[in-house]
């Protein structure tokens, strides 16, 4: 079927003081991310992580770039070395990076340096529970966000856990970017609706950029 929309221009929507989604940003790479994402997961496999409290998170993970997230019994921690291949992580993509860039860019962050990237992979019902992205040292750098596959509920709230929350749909090809005033404002994922989507089948992935020292 001719779909009308698949050359539509991205576009802006505000979402906080310093945060934004650009909508359909990453529409054009889809298809280059998803293959770059299951070349990564060749090298260090999506894994369901533990934390420190001994729950197993529903969404599966991944990194690419100089450190990765991870968790262990301690806590959470950016690690150089994959803790599942005792290697380091895979180099980031340049195609990541300039996405990031581009992106950080559009947002009004053009000095984002990511050397950190999360790859979220969430199956049917996998959810992210609400949470701050504190890890990083260098709260003055932005987070940026990829979407891709089917879409997600994403609830945006502020700097306490019981501020209230927008709730957006993210669909594939979103970014959302936020940095500045709302760098540490509660966000999660609602459980992921079952759904097909062509490039990615049951699964949504996300992936996010980050300056971690
Ligand atoms: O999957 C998303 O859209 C959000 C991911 C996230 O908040 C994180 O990885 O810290
Ligand atoms: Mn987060």
């Amino acid at each position: 079927m001719l779909d009308l929309f698949a050359d539509e221009a991205p576009w802006q929507e505000p979402l906080a003081e310093g945060a934004v989604i650009l909508r359909r940003f990453a529409c054009a790479d889809a298809q280059g991310l998803i293959a770059q994402i299951m070349q990564l997961a060749g090298q260090s496999p999506f894994r369901q992580m533990v934390t420190p409290g001994g729950y197993t998170m529903s969404v599966a993970m991944t990194n690419c770039g100089e450190v990765g997230w991870t968790t262990d019994s301690h806590g959470y921690l950016y690690s150089p070395i994959d803790p599942l291949t005792s290697q380091p992580w895979p180099a980031m993509p340049t195609l990541f990076r300039e996405l990031s860039d581009a992106a950080s860019k559009a947002a009004g962050y053009p000095d984002f340096a990511p050397d950190a990237c999360l790859i979220n992979r969430y199956a049917p019902g996998a959810k992210l529970s609400l949470h701050q992205d504190k890890d990083e040292l260098n709260l003055q750098q932005p987070i940026v966000s990829v979407s891709l596959g089917v879409p997600a509920v994403f609830q945006f709230g502020g700097l306490k856990r019981n501020d209230p929350l927008k709730r957006v749909m993210l669909e594939h090809g979103d970014v959302v970017v936020w940095g500045g005033a709302s760098r540490l404002f509660y966000h999660g994922i609602l459980p992921l609706k079952p759904a097909q989507h062509a490039l990615t089948n049951e699964y949504r992935y996300n992936i996010t950029f980050r300056h971690t020292r």
